[in-house]
């Protein structure tokens, strides 16, 4: 008798595992917004030791009490979540004349910089972050410790040298990244380090982690990684330079919740800032469907990487309107869009450590600063507003061959609610009429409907089997369809 109920709990719970996959803590929905704490915001002048601003290789003074004091100002733009980048304690010299400012140069994986503040500054910093309801994302280095740490002489065992790197056939993986000390992750101390330092931030709140160059990183360490966190409930956000959906699409499958969609920055780009076809961007949306989890793909305009999108215009004026365009049409995208501090100001910068300049906050504003800063908040506020922009599903629409270059449209759809974007790269202001048939697409005949984009003069009707736009030039609109 006491067997039966059981056996029935079990036949259920083999049934469930059948159909459907464990419970994931899915992200999509979300709006990141990434910070370089040395950066950012300096809140505590004490902890400023060797700090020139005027050099862009030194340490700038930034720290997590200042970020702290700025969480008002990352949810007053709309954001829902804040990525740091890696704020370990450094090794304690410069090498190559750069300081390890960037975080990418740990010492102590269990610590806190002295420049960004302490472990209790870092508990303040979740404590403030969950109570304006942002989730914290933290980046983790698994693939090396940094030039000078002083583990790479305590534990030589540890690391790949250049013995395993002459004789592997994986040197992405084996041997050094930037002559970086390469930790072995096949070795089971540096495992249990590895996986104790995930679980280590875990315990402080963090919500995801956002793994550094992984593509040098050994496949089988990753996966186990990626199972406990999934397991506890961390959102994993995996970097591999220069992803295309492809790479996305086989991680996602590996254990990734999401990797960064480095195909899309590229042809956004080239596309919105550049001046080049939108079909590249289509090319790249339409490979949506191989894709795992395609509301959780990381979708950016740059980081602290790469050149700022701004940039791509030799005039400050031009790089503002484009980056309000490139901001408008990301938030027409599924997935999880990625801010870079700076980003909605339209800050300027070329390479590395130029695309790293002080962030700039309302007070030292241009009227032009201020003007991309507006649309950007609201196109996130018009974004979150919308079930359809959030999470619905994506349906990227035929545009006739002689338009794709100028013209890209969308749908996003969830519940009954649907939302048409429209990605409009002619210089100047212009009136489409597409057929619905040719489209793909059916509406309903509908009068002249304004954008839901503030700021912009951006009209849509649907009348007799077909659809008219009337769009700006070189910017984004997104309208409420029947
Ligand atoms: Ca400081
Ligand atoms: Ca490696």
């Amino acid at each position: 008798m006491r067997r039966l109920p059981l056996f029935g709990a079990l036949l259920a719970s083999l049934a469930g595992a059948q159909t459907s996959s464990p419970a994931l803590p899915s992200w999509e929905g979300q709006i990141i917004y990434q910070v370089m704490p040395d950066r950012f915001a300096d809140g505590n002048a004490s902890n400023n030791a060797g700090v020139d601003r005027s050099d862009p290789r030194a340490w700038h003074g930034g720290d997590l009490a200042g970020l702290t004091a700025k969480v008002p100002y990352i949810r007053g733009l709309g954001a829902t979540a804040v990525w740091l980048t890696p704020i370990y304690r450094q090794q304690a010299v410069n090498s190559f004349d750069t300081a390890p400012y960037h975080g990418y140069w740990p010492a102590d994986f269990r610590d806190v910089d002295p420049h960004f503040g302490t472990l209790a500054d870092f508990g303040a910093l979740v404590t403030a972050a969950r109570g304006a309801g942002l989730r914290v994302v933290l980046d983790q280095v698994i693939n090396h410790y940094g030039y000078a740490a002083e583990a790479v002489k305590q534990h030589p065992t540890w690391f790949n040298g250049q013995a395993e790197c002459d004789k592997t056939t994986n040197k992405d993986v084996d041997c050094p990244l930037a002559g970086l000390p390469d930790l072995k992750q096949s070795s089971p101390e540096v495992r249990d380090l590895l996986l104790g330092n995930a679980d280590f931030w875990r315990a402080r709140g963090v919500n995801a982690f956002r793994y550094d160059a992984i593509r040098h990183v050994e496949r089988p360490f990753l996966k186990d990684l990626l199972a406990r966190d999934r397991a506890a409930g961390t959102w994993t956000l995996g970097e591999w330079y220069g992803a295309d959906t492809g790479t996305v699409a086989e991680w996602q499958r590996e254990g990734f919740d999401s990797l960064f969609l480095f195909s899309l920055q590229e042809a956004m780009q080239k596309s919105l800032m550049g001046g080049q076809g939108l079909t590249q961007v289509a090319n790249v949306l339409s490979r949506q469907g191989e894709l795992v989890r395609p509301g959780e793909v990381a979708l950016f305009l740059d980081n602290h990487d790469l050149p700022r999108f701004a940039q791509g215009s030799l005039f400050e004026d031009e790089g503002q309107a484009r980056t309000r365009y490139g901001l408008r049409a990301l938030m027409t995208l599924k997935g999880v869009p990625v801010i870079w501090q700076g980003t909605e100001i339209a800050m300027r910068g070329g390479n590395d450590p130029d695309n790293r300049r002080d962030m700039r906050f309302e007070n030292e504003w241009t009227p032009g600063e201020k003007a991309v800063y507006g649309a950007a908040r609201d196109a996130i506020a018009v974004r979150k507003a919308s079930r359809a922009l959030s999470v619905g599903a994506q349906t990227l629409l035929s545009v006739p061959g002689a338009l794709q270059d100028d013209l890209l449209l969308l749908t996003r759809e969830v519940d009954g609610e649907r939302v048409l974007a429209a990605w409009h790269g002619g210089r100047e202001r212009k009136t489409y009429s597409v057929r619905l048939s040719t489209l793909g697409l059916t509406a309903a005949d509908g009068a002249v409907t304004r954008g839901l984009y503030a700021g912009q003069d951006a009209k849509m009707s649907v009348g007799g089997g077909w659809l008219h736009l009337s769009l700006p030039g070189k910017d984004a609109a997104v309208f409420g369809l029947k």
